[in-house]
């Protein structure tokens, strides 16, 4: 019996631990169920899933025994919560365990994007530093108004780290949080922009944000402003982003995440004046273990008949 599919692109670690407790079947694909036998979908009471394509209604109804997807991450928005409800199917993700690691890269790409560190690395490692003389003057990060976009608890981290940059602290969410005095709220995501030097986006993805950052907020947010994303691609309007970093109507933008990814636009890979990376938000040994750990005692739980550890609906 193969009650559990691990499917998705799992480390050997991972693999090796969902296959020796739960005699986990590895697929590389969700593509891949519709492959199995009518008999060994039908064993099948839980998904632990691992990726960012959509896992809908369809997907859910090739395996008529399923009551799980146990989601790897925190973010869930390739999974069709509204469809696995509809049909009995707990969702779970792995929150908490990476709020430091996204925290940490936020800070530091808006850091790396304002004082220009990849740019003036690579003018030391092309040999320009003896005869180019010094790298071009970078922008201080420091004391800054930045916006949080977001204010979970990834949103929380950042900002508490961005306070100890001496910056001055807005956010924009669905309610007013209990944040520190001198933490302006601000109830529109245009209004922030307007408000703050940067902006930080930390919002959930899915159709409730979807092009939340739009060509109204980057105009509001001028010029001057830099643009971190360590969410989801689908929150921001990226063509407009685009435009508005290859016009100089916006500094800078420092992303982790994009709309297609892994196929980044390509008008992303030449620009000067975006520092880029590809999703590496939760990727450390540490945190990554955290996440298959927690995804794993949802799994656990499931099998044992016990309440699920982080349940999302
Ligand atoms: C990914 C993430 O899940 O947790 C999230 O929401 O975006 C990441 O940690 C990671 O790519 C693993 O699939």
């Amino acid at each position: 019996m193969n009650k559990v599919l691990a499917v998705g692109q799992y480390s050997d670690i991972d693999v090796a631990a969902l296959t020796d407790e739960f005699g986990a079947r590895p697929l590389d694909d969700l593509s891949q169920i519709a492959d199995l036998s009518p008999a060994l979908r039908a064993e099948v009471t839980a998904i632990a899933y691992k990726g960012h394509h959509p896992l809908n209604g369809a997907v859910m109804d090739l395996l008529p025994g399923l009551k799980l997807i146990a989601n790897f991450g925190v973010g869930y928005d390739a999974i069709n919560v509204t469809d696995a409800s509809a049909r009995g199917i707990t969702v779970t993700n792995t929150p908490n365990v990476l709020n430091d690691d996204v925290a940490d890269l936020a800070v530091a790409m808006l850091i790396m994007e304002a004082r220009k560190l990849t740019a003036s690395e690579n003018w030391m490692r092309d040999g320009k530093w003896p005869a180019g003389g010094a790298y071009p003057l970078a922008r201080k990060m420091s004391g800054r108004k930045v916006g949080v976009l977001g204010m979970g608890r990834i949103g929380r981290e950042i900002a508490d780290r961005l306070a100890a940059f001496k910056c001055e602290i807005h956010y924009q969410s669905r309610s007013r949080k209990d944040a520190p005095s001198g933490w302006t709220y601000h109830a529109d995501p245009v209004e922030l922009a307007r408000a703050v030097d940067d902006l930080v986006i930390a919002v959930v993805g899915g159709p409730e944000t979807e092009g939340f950052v739009s060509a109204a907020v980057i105009d509001a947010l001028g010029p001057d402003g830099i643009i971190v994303n360590i969410a989801r691609g689908s929150v921001v309007d990226e063509a407009a982003m685009l435009d508005a970093l290859e016009q100089g109507r916006l500094r800078g933008a420092a992303l982790d995440v994009f709309r297609a990814e892994p196929n980044v636009d390509p008008r992303f890979l030449t620009l000067p004046n975006a520092t880029i990376l590809p999703h590496v938000g939760s990727a450390t040994v540490e945190t990554r273990a955290a996440m298959g750990d927690l995804q794993r005692q949802n799994v656990r739980a499931h099998l044992a008949g016990q309440a699920l550890v982080t349940p999302v609906n």
